[in-house]
């Protein structure tokens, strides 16, 4: 986004001077303008919950943030793809496997769009899933325990970002290459870019009861650059679309030569057809490498599977399936209204708003009102697919999103608004402006057949002055807007992790009775659990030892350990043995070169110590979880490499 921007900026610059100045002359004026009744709106009493949850992605923190809606407070941040200390993610032996990638072991990505899972076009609450852009991958967190559960890499891609979205029965999660590149990826001169790099769409499958996914196929398509996608519902179930921008095949200069062209393209992809080619035994197994990481919820330990081929669809082969909609000028946001006869183009360098009707789009293919193809591919007469535009809206329009009373909202980064208009008639109806330089927006059901027209939540690029400063580095920022009535009412500011691309929300009723409160100890799989005191242990396999351990308020079994040697791999493997709500336990090691743990009550989790000195090293518990945290404590006493102390392990009783 960071880079797009840059050469809107570069090609708008006379309009960033102007819409700069403007935005501090709009700070001055609105600060302390708010209605007054506006903190009631937002204010949700000590012990009260949210009406709403909202999962904000953390752009470059990797993370996936969960808001509360109207609050904004924060309640958790859920590690998806960038290590985390404070819950072990990617530190811990069971996690590290969700980072393996063709790449090796990857404990960082840019983590772009959450979307929700859904049940016939409505937002079910079962599984949010988020693209990692920058190693291609798309991860699937369970809202049961807010907890990444499943990670899969997508090869043939780079630049992760016309993801990840999902069709109407969560039937597919879906992948869209932003850069192209060399199909199978091979050393070859960079000029030679145009005609020979390709872009993958990949579409993945989502086993409908445990949620597990799996490429199905990938479309390869011309070298453009996928920037965004959206399902088709309703009357379009079926088909998916896709913004381009370098139709040019550019490859260098980008902010000029890819924007060439008067208009790029809207590409329209009728899945069901290329499901349908694929099922009958259609297309062509490539060979690749790509990872498959599946937390196992009955171990809680996770797995990494190295894939070696993917299915993939030259759309020539399957015709009917693909074809282009002309959309001036380098769109960036593709949305689909929730009826599906919408899908809103937002040229950043347009003047206008460019919206297609589904309905003229199949009747042009009908009529083969086409205007040549691209590679084979048929593109479609721009008048013929064009449902209106959006007159002048703004500058430089990014997303929209719909309400459930036929209106839809556009950010508009240059002009720094959001800009509200009517679906159908195109008329602007009201405009807010956005503090400051506004990317996504949010309604919580926005992509979906049934939006919840209450909030709409805009994500902030830049924030200065709005807040108190930090150094150089100032915090990116949500906005909260109230849309229930005619016109858009600003109700809250309020900061967030790293840079919030987008995010998706949900009434919080269809979570909060299926959120998991603790882990059964009786289904605790994990292969070195110690489901009692009298199972705890210390087992020596040559250089390598295991300690079976547990944790209980207010004291670890064993608690004094013996007979370690320097040079030794020493492994932690520790159950938490408490079976109350909210009661974890931390373990960390003086020395270890990892992070501590953050055990959850029935769970075991795992860490690798290996002691460097000879002497009796401390470890004690990180979380505070009784009166009597602070002696939750333990000692293990490390010998020299060729020392003979004899292996031991107790509690409550001396050694010896
Ligand atoms: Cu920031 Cu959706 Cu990655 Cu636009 S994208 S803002
Ligand atoms: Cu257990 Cu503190």
């Amino acid at each position: 986004m960071k880079n797009l921007l840059k050469s809107t900026l570069a090609i708008v610059a006379v309009l960033v001077a102007f819409t700069s100045c403007n935005n501090g002359a709009k700070s001055g004026k609105n600060s302390g303008a708010l209605a007054n009744n506006v903190a009631e709106k937002v204010y949700v009493a000590p012990g009260e919950h949210d009406e709403f949850y909202a999962f904000i992605s953390g752009g470059f923190s990797g993370q996936l943030s969960v808001y509360g809606l109207p609050s904004g407070r924060l309640f958790k941040v859920i590690p998806v793809f960038s290590q985390d200390a404070e819950k072990a993610y990617g530190y811990n032996e069971e996690t590290k496997p969700m980072l393996n990638t063709s790449h090796g072991f990857v404990p960082w990505d840019d983590a772009h769009h959450p979307d929700i899972s859904q049940t016939n076009g409505v937002i079910d609450g079962r599984w949010v899933f988020i693209n990692g852009n920058n190693t291609p991958r798309i991860a699937k967190i369970d809202l049961s325990t807010f907890e990444t559960t499943e990670i899969i890499e997508i090869p043939n891609s780079a630049g992760n970002h016309s993801s990840s979205f999902v069709t109407e029965n969560t039937e597919y999660v879906v992948a869209g290459t932003r850069f192209s590149v060399p199909i199978p990826q091979k050393d070859m001169p960079i000029k030679d870019y145009k005609g020979n790099f390709k872009g993958s769409l990949t579409f993945i499958t989502v086993d409908p009861e445990h949620g597990n996914m799996d490429i199905k196929f990938q479309l390869i398509m011309p070298g453009f650059d996928y920037d965004l996608s959206h399902p088709g519902r309703g009357k379009s179930h079926g088909w998916f679309f896709f913004s381009t921008y370098n139709t040019e095949e550019a490859s260098t200069l980008m902010e000029v030569n890819a924007s060439q062209n008067d208009k790029d393209f809207i590409a329209a992809v009728n899945w069901k057809k290329i499901e349908e080619y694929v099922n009958n035994g259609g297309g062509t197994m490539m060979p690749t490498n790509y990872a498959h990481n599946v937390n196992d919820e009955n171990t809680h330990m996770a797995t990494s599977t190295m894939k070696k081929e993917v299915l993939t669809v030259n759309p020539l082969d399957v015709p009917g399936a693909v074809y282009l909609m002309p959309t001036p000028k380098s769109p960036h946001g593709c949305d689909v209204d929730p009826t599906g006869e919408y899908i809103v183009g937002s040229g950043k360098l347009s003047a206008n708003l460019t919206v297609h009707s589904f309905t003229k789009m199949l009747a042009a293919i009908e009529n083969e009102s086409f205007a040549g193809d691209a590679y084979g591919i048929p593109i479609i007469e721009f008048e013929a697919s064009l449902a209106g535009v959006v007159e002048q809206p703004g500058l430089g329009p990014l997303h929209t999103e719909f309400d459930d009373k036929g209106n839809a909202y556009t950010t508009f980064f240059i002009s720094s608004e959001v800009v509200k208009w009517k679906v159908g008639t195109w008329e602007v109806l009201d405009r807010q402006p956005c503090y400051y330089s506004v990317g996504h927006l949010m309604i919580p059901g926005g992509n979906s057949q049934k939006p919840f027209g209450k909030y709409v939540v805009a994500m902030n690029k830049i924030t200065k002055d709005r807040y108190l400063p930090t150094g150089p580095e100032v915090t990116q920022s949500a906005q909260l807007y109230d849309i229930s009535g005619d016109k858009m009412e600003l109700l809250l500011d309020f900061p967030t992790i790293g840079e919030p691309h987008y995010a998706a929300g949900c009434p919080a009723d269809l979570i909060k009775p299926r959120s998991k409160k603790i882990f059964n100890l009786e289904d605790n799989k994990h292969p070195y659990a110690a489901k009692s005191e009298a199972d705890t242990k210390v087992v020596r396999d040559g250089k390598t030892v295991h300690i079976y351990m547990t944790t209980i308020r207010s004291h670890f079994a064993p608690d004094n350990i013996e007979g370690i040697k320097v040079g030794d791999k020493v492994y932690f493997h520790v159950t938490n043995l408490e079976q109350d709500y909210d009661v974890p336990h931390g373990i960390s090691m003086i020395g270890a070169n990892t992070s501590e743990l953050l055990i959850m009550p029935g769970q075991t989790e795992t860490f690798l110590w290996e002691p460097k000195q000879e002497g009796v090293w401390p470890f004690y518990c990180t979380d505070f979880c009784s009166a009597l945290h602070q002696e939750m404590q333990g000692y293990v006493r490390v010998s020299a490499a060729n020392a003979n102390t004899p292996l031991k392990w107790s509690l409550g009783e001396d050694i010896e």
